[in-house]
């Protein structure tokens, strides 16, 4: 059993639960905690058991962002020979879908890790915020692209430029959130919505989240191309089998995820 100092990880049934456990420092992303949060992800990925992550963080901060106090004194060659949080990256090449429970701050890093979550819910206190700019830098885990292409190029430039903070309401009329729930239910309802994701065919959830990226990296032709092609590959599952006789038997289906 791995055991871990900056996240909290716990299973609950088919879903695994990854808290950020960095209290004093507002869950500052550094290093360490990097290294824990993607080996965690990657170790969920790899069991069957798991069909959906939540990731979280505290009432008052999911992460106020990249911890400015390791990386203030680091210099060029450093940052490029280290591949300075290069390894955030690895989480997008998670399969299994993660979702993101964001409470209070999620600022600069820590808004880049809840858009490299495959949706996000957020509590009404939620505060999200690309202030990079205010310590003379800019994002540097995908905020510039991933918010650009979540809530457009008007407020991604407004956020990216001044770094002022967007509150819950605002992120979900822009399209950064898929729900607002009260802060103290955020959690919860993320757990459900994990919960639900992994009662499907591991398989289906899989290919339907490949899909769904696949509209980010490519052409609407070459997307749904690629779409149809997934579809056709189910076909090919004794999920669907199942699927599609439960259906019609009126009865619930018992997924094998083969
Ligand atoms: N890094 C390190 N420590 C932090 C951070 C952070 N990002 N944020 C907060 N803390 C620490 C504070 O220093 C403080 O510690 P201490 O008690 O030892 O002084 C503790 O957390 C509590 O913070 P505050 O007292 O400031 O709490 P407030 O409630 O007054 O304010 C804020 C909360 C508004 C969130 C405030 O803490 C803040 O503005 N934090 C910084 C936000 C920020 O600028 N984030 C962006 C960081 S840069 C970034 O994320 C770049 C990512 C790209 C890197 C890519 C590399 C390839």
């Amino acid at each position: 059993m791995t055991t871990y100092e900056t996240i909290i990880v716990e299973t609950e049934g088919r879903v695994g639960v990854i808290t950020l456990n960095r209290p004093k420092a507002l869950n500052a992303l550094n290093t360490q905690l990097m290294n824990e949060v993607v080996s965690a992800a990657k170790a969920f990925d790899a069991d069957p058991e798991i069909g959906a992550i939540v990731l979280t963080g505290s009432e008052k901060a999911f992460a106020a962002g990249a911890d400015i106090k390791e990386m203030s004194s680091k210099s060029y060659s450093e940052v490029v020979s280290e591949a300075f949080f290069g390894a955030w990256d690895d989480l997008s090449r998670v399969r299994t879908p993660i979702i993101a429970a964001v409470t209070g701050y999620a600022l600069g890093g820590g808004c880049e890790l809840a858009m490299l979550a495959d949706t996000i819910i957020a509590g009404e206190n939620a505060r999200f915020g690309q202030p990079e700019i205010n310590l003379g830098v800019i994002p540097g885990i995908g905020g510039s692209q991933r918010l650009t292409r979540a809530v457009g190029k008007a407020k991604a430039m407004d956020l990216v430029l001044t770094g002022r903070q967007m509150k819950a309401d605002e992120a979900e009329r822009a399209g950064l959130v898929s729900r607002v729930v009260p802060t103290e239910e955020a959690l919860t309802v993320a757990k459900e919505a994990a919960t639900t994701i992994a009662s499907k065919s591991l398989i289906s959830v899989y290919l339907a989240k490949e899909a769904v990226n696949r509209a980010f990296d490519t052409t609407l032709t070459e997307g749904v191309r690629a779409e149809r092609g997934l579809f056709y590959s189910l076909f090919a599952t004794d999920d669907q089998t199942e699927g599609m006789a439960a259906f019609i038997e009126k009865r619930d289906p018992e997924f094998k995820h083969r």
